[in-house]
């Protein structure tokens, strides 16, 4: 860890809620902070080679931030959360109000005024941290639905800055984003930037629709126009799809080292060599259908279409935000139903499920990727989805099948997977038995185009589209526009 110097500022600062290292301690007691492998890191590592970047984000511990820091060539600049902050900032207004209604209310949506005043004042922190990295004309790239209101705070205090937000997750019907009674305030806070990044295009027309019938705003098909209030000139916001995706390359790299090929036989054979192994990898999370997934799983084994060791199942199910109560209710559900499905279907020695609620290096997946024979990524509502992409990304030996909700971002581009409607149980169980069954030159044909699309499409590319839509996103009504704009609104005086 290198100490940087203070007044310094960067041509590129992100935002995210996260910072992307990990505090380690080590054996005598010291600590280091070591880079967390995701996906979003791989990304900004592409965009961030060669040029001078920050990250402002949490350090993942409550109370003071350590000093910004220098880090493998990126500033890192950490913003403190205090121990109340994170109960109302992050588990309360992030991941128990806006996640569920953003997920269509799956479960139900907890408002408390007090989760709301937090998260208006983290997100005014996290601006003050990026005004005091941000170069002049800087891009700033913020990062996902903990941060909506930072586009506008930068924007008053920084008009020389291009902002861009990317949303991780889908944007709701307006019937939904409706419910929030701090919806017009979202708004505003997102269109002060001037590019708006989403999974699909539904999602981004949902953000256009929103504007338009909640703050009464002009817009066109890609395009809000936002009315000066002050003056200053109007402005146009730009909202339009650019779905992420994997470092592609990286992860087929890992997959074809010889240890990660012996790992995936190695499980293969501690499960006694099923004919067909079945994988489900998830955050421990409501949205992603690991209920339904077993369900139509356990009907199969109740129904005697196939019985383990002959099939068998492993559920990954990551740990995830285990203070909130839905998360601890769904645990429980998950947990019940793993147990009966074992009682009454397993034997010693092949269980008919193999639950591990734990976390795994980045090998070991690649491993139980190439290990299975059908993926099982069963959402109810999902902005991507990169397991499904993982999973192809592993499979160079064109084996596998990828059964994939149709709730997924990733359904509108992996258009060969075998496409389920997880509330229909029938329908899953058809696509199971189908999958078990299919012809290997089919599969392998299927596989074939489905790794083309995730080869052609990496996070790289993803992040180098965002950045070029964020330079090229118009800034002011073009005369054009404005002219049509102002025949709208005569139109309708
Ligand atoms: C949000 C959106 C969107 C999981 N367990 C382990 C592990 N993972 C990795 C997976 C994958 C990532 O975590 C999960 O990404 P997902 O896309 O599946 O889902 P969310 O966490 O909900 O992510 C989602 C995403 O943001 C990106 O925009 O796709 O829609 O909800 O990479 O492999 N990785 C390791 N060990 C584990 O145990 N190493």
């Amino acid at each position: 860890m290198d100490p940087a110097p203070a007044a310094r500022t960067y041509d590129l600062v992100i935002a995210a809620n996260r910072l992307p290292v990990d505090r380690q301690v080590l054996p005598d007691g010291s600590t280091e902070w070591r880079r967390s492998p995701g996906g979003l890191v791989t990304a900004m590592e592409s965009v961030m080679r060669g040029r001078e970047g920050a990250w402002v984000g949490w350090a993942g511990e409550a109370g003071e931030a350590p000093e910004p820091f220098d880090e493998d060539g990126m500033h890192l600049v950490p913003v403190p959360l205090s121990a109340p902050e994170i109960a109302s900032y992050y588990e309360g207004f992030s991941n128990d109000t806006l996640w569920p209604i953003y997920h269509d209310v799956i479960v139900p949506a907890t408002f408390h005024r007090g989760w709301w005043q937090s998260y208006r004042e983290v997100n005014e922190r996290f601006a003050e941290a990026i005004c005091s990295v941000a170069s002049p004309g800087a891009r700033v790239w913020i990062h996902d639905y903990q941060l909506q209101l930072v586009p506008a705070l930068v924007r008053e205090r920084r008009p020389d800055v291009r902002i861009g937000w990317f949303n991780h997750i889908p944007w709701p019907a307006v019937e939904l984003f409706a419910q929030l009674p701090w919806r017009e305030h979202l708004l505003r806070g997102l269109l002060g930037a001037d590019f708006l990044g989403f999974q699909r295009t539904a999602d981004a027309q949902n953000f256009i629709r929103a504007c338009r019938q909640m703050l009464h705003l002009q817009t066109r098909t890609d395009t809000v126009h936002v009315a000066s209030e002050d003056g200053a000139p109007d402005r146009v916001v730009r909202a339009a799809s650019v779905p992420i995706s994997i470092d592609t390359k990286g992860l087929e790299k890992l997959a074809k080292t010889p240890a990660v090929r012996a790992r995936a036989k190695e499980i293969r054979a501690s499960l006694g060599n099923p004919r067909t192994l079945l994988l489900g990898v998830d955050r421990l999370d409501y949205t992603k259908g690991i209920r339904h997934r077993l369900k139509a799983y356990e009907e199969l084994l109740v129904d005697g279409a196939f019985s383990p060791p002959d099939v068998t199942f492993i559920q990954v199910a990551t740990p995830s935000r285990e203070r909130v109560e839905a998360y601890r209710r769904l645990r429980t559900e998950v947990e019940t139903t793993v147990g009966r499905i074992n009682g009454d279907h397993g034997s010693i020695g092949s269980p008919a499920i193999q639950y591990l609620h734990q976390s795994y290096p980045r090998e070991e997946m690649a491993a139980l990727f190439q290990a299975a024979d059908i993926m099982l990524v069963t959402p109810l509502r999902d902005g991507m989805n990169l397991v499904a992409k993982e999973y192809v990304a592993c499979r160079h030996d064109l084996g596998g099948t990828l059964v994939l909700s149709e709730f997924t971002g990733a359904a509108h581009e992996l258009h060969q997977a075998s496409m389920v409607n997880p509330h229909d149980i029938e329908g899953m169980k058809q696509a199971i038995l189908r999958a078990v069954d299919s012809d290997p030159a089919e599969r392998r044909r299927t596989m074939r185009a489905l790794r083309r699309r995730v080869h052609d499409h990496d996070v790289q590319r993803w992040a180098s589209m965002f950045l070029e839509s964020l330079d090229i996103a118009p800034r002011r009504p073009q005369r054009r526009v404005r002219r049509e704009l102002d025949e709208q609104t005569e139109g309708t005086a």
